[in-house]
């Protein structure tokens, strides 16, 4: 009877402390859950900011490239070398031949317009009718890692250059584009692109 008293409280006191254990790893599993969930949900955040970034940084510099290859070497202004980058560009398109004379579009200009940085695209610039089309905003003050020090940072042969910069050599335009915005947690998330395009006429 004794033996069997003994036997019943050991077992009771086995189960209690089971029930402890079993809590004690389902709080353990319920905190991994939760940590596993908001560090995935804070990645899936930080991912699709950048892949808006890294859409939004194809999208533009596809319409600078095609902005360009489509113009008049001769009518890009500033003609500036490297290291004479600007944040600016003037040109216009051939539309053809008509009656054996070159016909000519409208003026458009693509510019780095400052704070907040827009990437702006205009039609006949300071004309009555102007068009004006904003292609971006987060556009980066400053080209990629450079600093305003007066130093080329990224040594990549242009000194301070702004988030938007041409710079061009013969009939090839160079275009650097950094964009940047602000990311989940306070971070900064930012995208870089640079392409060279051949002016087609
Ligand atoms: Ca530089
Ligand atoms: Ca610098």
């Amino acid at each position: 009877m004794t033996r069997r008293l003994t036997s019943a409280r050991a077992r009771a006191g086995f189960t209690l402390l089971e029930v402890l254990i079993a809590i004690t790893i389902l709080g353990m599993i319920a905190a991994n859950v939760v940590m596993v969930t908001r560090s995935s949900s804070k990645a899936y955040e930080s991912g699709a900011s950048l892949s808006t970034l890294d859409i939004q940084l194809d999208n533009t510099m596809d319409r600078i490239a095609m902005a360009l290859m489509a113009a008049r070497k001769e009518s890009l202004t500033p003609n500036n070398p490297s290291p004479l980058w600007t944040d600016f560009l003037i040109f216009d398109q051939s539309q053809g031949f008509e009656g054996g004379m070159e016909v000519i579009g409208d003026l458009e200009r693509i510019e780095l317009v400052p704070g907040p940085e827009q990437i702006v695209w205009k039609q006949r610039p300071g004309a009555l009718d102007e068009r004006r089309v904003v292609w971006t905003n987060w556009v980066r003050e400053l080209f990629k890692d450079e600093i305003d020090n007066g130093i080329d940072d990224d040594l990549n042969g242009l000194t301070d250059e702004a988030g938007l910069s041409f710079t061009i050599d013969g009939s090839r335009v160079t275009i650097r584009l950094t964009l940047e915005r602000d990311g989940p947690e306070h971070s900064i998330l930012k995208r870089t692109q640079e392409t060279t395009v051949t002016c087609r006429n």
